[in-house]
């Protein structure tokens, strides 16, 4: 859910990068951040759990202009992936207006890839929301790798039906963290801008 802030005159927006443990979720947000000039982005905040890091930031993107008078503040989280800290990834989906979807390519992360993707429907439910209300993208990771799964395998798994946009990452170089990013902050703005669509 979107938030508005009238005395800086910004509109807020909440991403949250799911998908599970080791996929590529801190990867992405640490070379999002690094590209992002300093006079548009906030602190890289770090919460420390036992061994895995909720990570979260703010920016304001160069290139989605202003809605109706208002700037648009992009928040970015990622989530704890490993199965004992699903009331942290719980929390983070709190208010949530989009979802980048990390899925590893892996052979052996396959069900781990589907398992995920059940846990975010199971957590959403719990905030009485299905994944049709919010905007989401597959971003396959891991492309780089030798073994790596067909992308339509991948997808057969956390996407059966072909609902959502995918695209394809070696997050380590860079290589596809923009596009994934640049689409849902499309959906989530296309969103606000018709809400009677949601
Ligand atoms: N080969 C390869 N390794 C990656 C890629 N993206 C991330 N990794 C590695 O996978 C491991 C887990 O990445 P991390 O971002 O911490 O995963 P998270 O648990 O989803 O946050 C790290 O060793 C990363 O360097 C990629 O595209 N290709
Ligand atoms: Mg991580």
């Amino acid at each position: 859910m979107s938030t508005i802030n009238f005395a800086t005159r910004e509109i807020n927006f909440k991403i949250v990068y799911y998908g599970p443990g080791l996929s590529g979720k801190t990867t992405n947000l640490k070379y999002v951040y690094e590209r992002i000039p300093e006079d548009r982005k906030g602190e890289m905040v770090s919460l420390s759990t036992e061994d895995e890091r909720t990570l979260f930031f703010d920016f304001l993107p160069v290139d989605l202009g202003e809605v109706k008078g208002f700037k648009t503040r992009f928040h970015l989280y990622t989530v704890p992936g490993q199965v004992f800290y699903n009331a942290s990834r719980k929390l983070i989906l709190r208010g949530v207006d989009g979802l980048v979807f990390v899925a590893d390519s892996a052979p052996n992360r396959l069900r781990a890839n589907a398992e995920s993707m059940r846990n975010l429907r199971e957590n959403l439910a719990e905030y009485g929301l299905s994944l049709e209300d919010v905007p989401m993208v597959l971003q396959v990771n891991k492309r780089d790798l030798s073994d790596a799964l067909p992308v339509e395998m991948i997808r057969a798994v956390i996407d059966p039906k072909q609902r959502y946009p995918v695209f394809e990452s070696v997050a380590t170089r860079g290589v596809g963290v923009f596009e994934p990013l640049r689409e849902v902050s499309r959906l989530v703005l296309a969103r606000l801008a018709t809400p009677s669509e949601g």
